[in-house]
């Protein structure tokens, strides 16, 4: 086992800041309330520290903004897509490759090429936008993931594993051919960032081929995934993340990738597949929905930053430092007697709202009321992952997710220790007066996507 045996520290100097601005309590209390206390809705000028999400918020290299000064802008055939191309062939290893404007692009149309009406798609726990583009093309999705992964208190250190045996059912109940493929996200993102260990793929792998079903990967945070292997899983000790990453890729046969997140720039992604007739199939879509096959909607100067951003994230040094400063926050939490997700994952910090306010019912929104409150003690702005984001069945009903979280997600290169220490204690405040804190019920709700435009009022 890889131990750490100093402190991790960040393998970068910062050459230019972005100042902070914190509102006083009274400012935070209206803008609140203006943003019908849904952390979606607040404008970025009234949050201090903005843990809403990891996606476009990263800081990026000094050589990724040359690389955008490298802008090739040409409507077809940008020298900045060869080099994405390359890049990503060489560290993922995907035959194919279809430049989109960000994950949900991709999803989209991977989701119209390979989904028939009526058709199952198992993965190991579902992602808003990618169950979303999978129900609008006609499937339903199934979750298989292992069942401790709904468990926040359960320490197994691969918590986003496939549990076979509930796949093997799904088969023997539709049918191999009613499955197009299996979607399988590395570092579970509603599972709090768990990450799926190399044998589990290995056994997915043998498993789907036995029946000819497909593995299409969300690889939006593979390095940090490469990492738990590295440090958790035996046989990887001695492995590079660049390696880990590569072999996590070759079980798989194709990928859908949103680069706002592990590829560290603020817009961008991308499908990557290893099947010609698919890949054919995507080249006829993306003119549709994105743009032209060799820009998909993105700037030539996008798609540099891209390139040279996805050689950053397979770095051990960069993901030891990214991942550290999120175990150092959810360490601190725990100190201080906090219900958080357990193990710690690799993009956030996920409080058990369900632990934290067990006084509040599922139905009054236990976790957008906690995340509104955060807001109002610091202008430390988070996001609700529980039954907001879990939306509603195709039938109406809505989702009852046994988690009902809080994420507190870290931006890559933004923020330092210090103010971790700050999002802590400030967590630490509404904890202590956890008791005096009432839920909220919803005054208007979207059609699809409820979580990010909903808004809320407290219980009087
Ligand atoms: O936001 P997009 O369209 O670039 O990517 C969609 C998407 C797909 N898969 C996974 C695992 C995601 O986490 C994801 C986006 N996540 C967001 C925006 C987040 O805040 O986590």
């Amino acid at each position: 086992m890889k131990t750490i045996k100093r402190s991790w520290a960040e393998p970068y100097k910062i050459k230019m800041v972005e100042l902070l601005k914190m509102n006083s309590s009274a400012q935070r209390k209206k803008a609140m309330k203006d943003a019908g206390y849904n952390t979606f809705l607040l404008k970025s000028d009234d949050v201090y520290i903005d843990l809403l999400t990891d996606s476009g918020t990263s800081a990026m290299s000094d050589h990724q903004w040359s690389g955008m000064m490298m802008g090739d802008e040409a409507y077809a055939g940008s020298r900045n897509f060869y080099n994405l191309e390359r890049v990503a062939k060489e560290v993922y290893g995907y035959k194919y490759l279809i430049p989109t404007h960000q994950g949900r692009g991709a999803e989209n149309i991977l989701s119209k090429i390979l989904i028939k009406k009526g058709d199952i798609i198992p993965g190991n726990m579902y992602f808003t936008t990618t169950r979303l583009h999978q129900e609008l093309a006609g499937g339903k999705f199934e979750d298989i993931i292992i069942d401790s992964a709904h468990d926040p208190e359960n320490e197994f250190p691969f918590k986003g594993n496939v549990d076979l045996n509930k796949l093997e059912k799904l088969i023997k109940k539709h049918g191999a051919d009613k499955i197009p493929y299996i979607s399988i996200a590395t570092s579970v993102n509603m599972a709090g960032g768990q990450p799926i260990s190399m044998k589990n793929l290995k056994e997915l792998r043998a498993l789907t081929k036995k029946h000819n079903i497909l593995i299409i990967h969300d690889m939006t945070r593979v390095a940090e995934n490469a990492f738990f292997i590295q440090q958790k899983e035996k046989g990887y000790e001695m492995r590079s993340v660049k390696e880990i990453v590569k072999e996590i890729c070759s079980y798989t046969d194709g990928a859908t990738m949103s680069a706002k997140k592990d590829a560290l720039v603020n817009i961008g992604g991308f499908l990557t597949i290893n099947d010609w007739n698919i890949y054919e199939e995507a080249r006829n879509m993306v003119v549709v929905y994105e743009g032209l096959h060799t820009y998909g909607g993105l700037a030539g100067r996008d798609m540099e930053a891209m390139a040279i951003g996805i050689g950053e994230s397979v770095s051990d040094d960069h993901i030891r430092a990214r991942v550290g400063q999120v175990i150092y926050l959810g360490e601190k939490m725990l100190s201080y007697g906090i219900p958080i997700v357990k193990p710690i994952g690799g993009h956030g910090i996920f409080i058990d709202a369900k632990k934290f306010l067990p006084h509040i019912s599922q139905d009054n929104f236990p976790a957008q009321t906690l995340a509104a409150e955060i807001y109002l003690d610091s202008g430390v702005r988070t996001m609700e992952r529980g039954i907001v984001s879990a939306g509603r069945k195709t039938n109406g009903e809505n989702y009852y997710p046994k988690l009902e979280l809080v994420r507190f997600t870290i931006p890559r290169r933004v923020y330092t220790q210090a103010h971790m220490d700050v999002i802590a204690e400030s967590t630490r405040s509404v904890f202590e007066r956890k008791n005096k804190i009432k839920g909220m019920q919803m005054i208007y709700e979207p059609k699809y996507l409820r979580f990010f435009q909903a808004r809320f009022e407290k219980i009087k």
